[in-house]
């Protein structure tokens, strides 16, 4: 694993502090490099940690030779393939364990470009979370076909009304999270394996009243490696959103029956 080099005050980011880009990898040994070099590019400020669950395609040992060659790449090396989820939480408790005061999620595919993270970075300094959104003014698909297209779309679609979240892209994983914000947050209630990882933890991050700002981004799909999306990762958002949307509509009732002080509806 790469060593912190270096004082800790160079690597601040104005207004924000010491921020840590996590980036879950799974066979993206085609991927890792390019995407290292262009966020060290974007973003000289940040540490870079690179969370591979074992890939098979060697995408651990080409993280360990950028992390032998540059202080600010870390790499964090897990058993086996656990998903998404499992992954994003050990980066954030290597982040807390280090003292970052800010982290971001960002995959490897070059889907979320690097060059959009000073923006995104920017508006931290009014937000708890920042989600980089591909559904709102501003923002570019590129080369998605249209099956994503829909499946983003109507996943989002039902997030916002299952969920009552005012998020354009509760789905959307590239993100910067306060580690305070991550604080307010029982993460050891999190259950997603998957991509709906994403939507549990806006649920989540919303819930505890934290300051969410979207942030327009140019989405591309992925030139090299393989995508894990799957129907199961599908099934498991669906399954999940659905759950949360009876829990939260039970709740409101049983408060509707007997009362709040207010006679709103609140969060459990
Ligand atoms: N550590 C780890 N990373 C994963 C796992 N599953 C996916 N990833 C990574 O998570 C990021 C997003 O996965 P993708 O396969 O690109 O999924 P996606 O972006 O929804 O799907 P595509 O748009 O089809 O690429 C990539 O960096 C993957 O390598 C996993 O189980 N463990
Ligand atoms: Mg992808």
């Amino acid at each position: 694993m790469g060593e912190t080099t270096g004082t800790r005050a160079d690597t601040g980011q104005p207004g924000v502090g010491r921020v840590l880009v996590v980036i879950p990898t799974y066979n993206e040994a085609d991927n890792v490099a390019r995407i290292v070099a262009r966020v060290r590019r974007a973003a000289p400020a940040v540490e870079i940690l690179v969370a591979d669950d074992n890939s098979p395609d060697g995408t651990g040992a080409v993280a360990d030779a950028l992390a032998g060659a540059d202080g600010r790449v870390h790499v964090l090396h897990r058993e086996g393939k656990q998903g998404l989820g499992a992954a994003y939480l050990a980066g954030f408790a290597w982040a807390r364990e280090r003292g970052f005061d800010a982290v971001v999620e960002m995959d490897a595919d070059g889907s979320h470009a690097p060059e959009d993270l000073p923006a995104l970075l920017a508006a931290a300094r009014d937000a708890d979370v920042v989600i980089g959104s591909r559904w709102t003014g501003g923002a570019r698909v590129v080369n998605w076909p249209l099956r994503r297209l829909l499946l983003s779309r109507c996943g989002n679609l039902y997030a916002r009304l299952a969920l009552g979240m005012p998020l354009s892209d509760a789905t959307g994983g590239y993100r910067v999270y306060r580690l305070a914000a991550l604080d307010a947050i029982d993460l050891e209630s999190v259950c997603s394996q998957g991509y709906s990882f994403q939507v549990e933890l806006s649920r989540l991050a919303h819930r505890s009243g934290a300051r969410i700002v979207e942030v327009p981004i140019t989405f591309a799909e992925r030139e090299r490696g393989s995508s894990k999306m799957s129907p199961l990762i599908v099934a498991e958002a669906l399954w999940r959103i659905t759950t949360w949307a009876v829990q939260d509509r039970r709740v409101a009732l049983r408060r509707g029956l007997h009362g709040t002080p207010t006679g709103q509806v609140r969060w459990p």
